[in-house]
Parts: structure tokens; sequence; C-alpha cells
């Protein structure tokens, strides 16, 4: 395994996913998943996304990969980040700068994310932090290089990955979900947060402090 991959599995007791998925429908309901599509073929992730936090991640045929500031159907603003999730973010990440980007990924029975790396972002010395909630899914993380070795494990309801250093680089991806593994979403699939820091941080002004 990489260095750099934290598993905390079970993190959030089930009150805490309850409440967690209560406040990623308040999200939803001003800022609806959509389907993003990829770079240059236009062909849909089966997937689907929406952001919280003053920047989120989309993807579309013409432009490609990136954050942007505004949902690309309805054109409004991203919704706040809920307390719950930034409070994670301080408690676990270790980074002395609060996160941008929260994004929501909606896995139905059959989704998958490819292998990939997260490179989109300006910040890579940022860690990454992942929530996961519902069904468990299969994960795979390998190195660098997309031929190096992969480790499988699965992520369950509750679990929080925290990605640094090397890990931060590594390629991951999601190959397949367990239907039927969880209760906590009444329509099943899985729910995945990933807090970002997207741009490079201020550095300190010695006088200000
Ligand atoms: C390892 N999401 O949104 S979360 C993604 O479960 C993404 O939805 C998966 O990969 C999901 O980009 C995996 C765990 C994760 C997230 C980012 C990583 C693992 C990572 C970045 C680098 C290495
Ligand atoms: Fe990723």
């Amino acid at each position: 395994m990489i260095e750099g991959f934290r598993h905390l599995p079970g993190h959030l007791d089930r009150p805490a996913q309850e409440a967690l998925l209560a406040a990623i429908r308040a999200v939803l309901a001003e800022a609806p998943l959509f389907v993003p599509t990829m770079p240059r073929s236009g062909r849909p992730f089966s997937v689907q996304m929406s952001n919280c936090g003053p920047l989120g991640w989309v993807s579309d045929k013409a432009r490609g990969y990136r954050y942007e500031a505004c949902h690309p159907v309805t054109g409004q603003p991203w919704p706040a980040m809920p307390e719950m999730v930034t409070a994670l973010w301080w408690a676990l990440a270790g980074y002395g700068a609060p996160p941008e980007a929260c994004l929501i990924n909606y896995y139905a029975p059959g989704a998958r994310l490819g292998s990939h790396r997260d490179e989109d972002e300006a910040d890579m010395a940022a860690p990454l932090l992942s929530i996961s909630l519902g069904d468990e899914a299969v994960f795979h993380i390998g190195g660098r290089k997309r031929s190096d070795a992969k480790t499988r494990l699965t992520l369950a309801s509750g679990d929080i990955a925290i990605l640094a250093g090397p890990a931060r680089l590594a390629y991951h991806g999601i190959d397949r979900i367990r239907p039927g593994t969880s209760d906590l979403i009444a329509e099943g699939g899985r729910f995945n947060l990933t807090l970002r820091r997207v741009t490079q941080p201020a550095p300190c002004d010695p006088q200000a402090g």
C-alpha cells in the first residue's frame, strides 16, 4: 500500500451518518445531481455529481475537467459546505487552510469510476478527505504510475479516507458498489464526499500576525 493513505473505518456512527445525509440532501435540493461528460468523447460518467463550497468540480466535452464557482445546469453558485463537513476537515486533514470544494459523487447500482489521478487542483500539497455513505464500494488504489500494483479494499458507510503525501498522486477508482449492503439511503446506492483544497493558500504575512 502506498504511503500517505489513511483509512478510518466506521469513523461516523449511524446518527452522524444520518445527519450528514440530511445535510447532503439539503445541498442537492439547491444544486441537483448532474451527469458530467468526458473531455473530447462526450461520453457520460456513470457517477452523478454535485458540489458544495466556493468551488465545484465539473466536466464536459467542450471544456474538460475544471473547477467552477457555479452549477453547470442551474448557473447558481454552489451551496455552502455543511458545518459538519468542514469540522471533519479541521479535525482530520492536518492542513492550515480550509477546503474549497466538496465534490458529491452518487453511485447508483452499476455505477463505477475508472482508474484516474486527481490532478486538477493547483495545490497538490494539500490532503484530500473522503467520506462514504450508503452501500459499500470496492475501491482500488495503486501508485503514481497506472501500471503500479493496486490494493483493493471496501469503503463502507461512515468510513473516512485521508490521502496525503505520495498517496495524493496515486491512481485510484471505484470498481463497483455492492447493492443492498446498507439501509442508510432509502433509494439505495452510495454517496461519496471528497473535500479538496483547490488553490494555493496565500503565504502568511509575518507582519500581519
Ligand atoms: C486516492 N472518488 O472523486 S474517494 C474522486 O469513492 C474519487 O467516489 C472516489 O476518486 C469515490 O476523484 C474515491 C477516495 C479517494 C479520493 C481521492 C483520491 C482516493 C484517492 C486521490 C488520490 C488518491
Ligand atoms: Fe479521484
